[in-house]
């Protein structure tokens, strides 16, 4: 009797990719798991005491994961533009590229002294023929990615990969074997799932749809609705990942404070919204446009998002509608 506990038919990613066409923006992740798994240990975390080009404060693993992820996409010979929140210009590589690559090298650094996970948001963009190779490249919208996904750095390494018309797929760092197993083909969000995932903080500066959406899941009035439970880390590729797995919706609005929004449209929203709407889900600006339709005029431009479950959107897009109305 074979024993069907044994998994004989061990998916690697390395297969996986060689299965398909895109083996690209996840070859760094492996090296960043490295200094990111030995952090605390090498004293890497902490102020790299410098700024990055788009006004963040950089942390020493964001340097090194920018580093390791320019080179790496350089030496690939696949790409010929590279787009980095760490780079306030888009890097163009000689050689004959055929493909655009947006990052985040480490996003969610601001929690890493913390020991909260961090994470590699990456998207791939096909470039024409005769692309000149600059940053107007990649000014397109989501809905041109042929693959996005992003890495999460915690007590292993989860990676989250999505081809374009294709499904999502999870896969886990084996450390024994250096190679990431598939261990969650086909991610699908359940449609519906009574979470939300919003930083209260600005709540101050919400407008009044925002209010009145977040208001209706705290203090719901239909008979016998129950309120929400709240989960916000502040670590987008981890708020994504618990979505990814449970359902509910995360959002980060434009607010009065943030009025274009916190979180970039190249390297973070369009990615998460590739992955969210590919394993069910909706993603969305705060002007209830489709996030996979809109499209940056900068490389380092921003945008409100609010991206899980279909039906958690479309509560979300309803409140708003009756704003819009207005
Ligand atoms: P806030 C981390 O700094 C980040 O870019 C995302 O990973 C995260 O979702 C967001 O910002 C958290 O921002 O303002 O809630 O701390």
């Amino acid at each position: 009797k074979v024993n069907s506990e044994v998994q004989t038919d061990i998916v690697t990613l390395t297969r996986y990719l060689t299965e398909s066409e895109h083996a690209l923006g996840t070859t760094a992740t492996g090296d960043f798991t490295y200094y990111i798994r030995r952090a605390t240990l090498i004293n890497l975390v902490g102020l790299a005491g410098s700024e990055n080009k788009t006004g963040d404060e950089q942390k020493k693993l964001d340097v090194i994961g920018n580093e390791i992820f320019v080179n790496s996409m350089r030496s690939s010979g696949k790409v010929k533009v590279l787009v980095s929140e760490e780079e306030e210009n888009a890097l163009v590589f000689g050689g004959s590229g055929k493909y655009a690559v947006v990052c985040d090298p480490i996003d969610g650094s601001s929690n890493l002294d913390a020991g909260v996970s961090v994470g590699t948001i990456f998207g791939i963009f096909k470039l024409d023929d005769n692309a000149a190779g600059t940053a107007d490249d990649v000014l397109l919208p989501g809905t041109e990615l042929v693959a996005a996904g992003f890495t999460m750095y915690g007590a292993s390494a989860n990676l989250v990969l999505t081809m374009r018309g294709g499904n999502v797929n999870g896969f886990t760092l084996d450390n024994a074997l250096g190679e990431f197993i598939l261990t969650h083909p086909n991610m699908r969000m359940p449609k519906t799932r009574s979470i939300y995932s919003v930083n209260e903080g600005n709540s101050l500066y919400w407008d009044s749809a925002c209010r009145e959406y977040f208001d209706s899941i705290k203090y719901p009035t239909e008979a016998n609705g129950k309120p929400y439970s709240a989960r916000y880390i502040g670590s987008m590729v981890a708020d994504a990942y618990r979505t990814l797995c449970y359902g509910g919706m995360f959002a980060y609005p434009a607010d009065k404070k943030s009025p274009k929004g916190k979180l970039r449209i190249l390297y973070e929203c369009a990615p998460m919204a590739m992955v969210m709407e590919q394993a069910g889900g909706q993603a969305v600006d705060s002007n209830m446009k489709r996030m996979l339709e809109v499209v940056p005029t900068h490389i380092h431009d921003r945008s409100g998002i609010f991206m899980g479950s279909y039906d958690e959107i479309e509560k979300v897009k309803s409140v708003f509608a009756k704003h819009q109305a207005k």
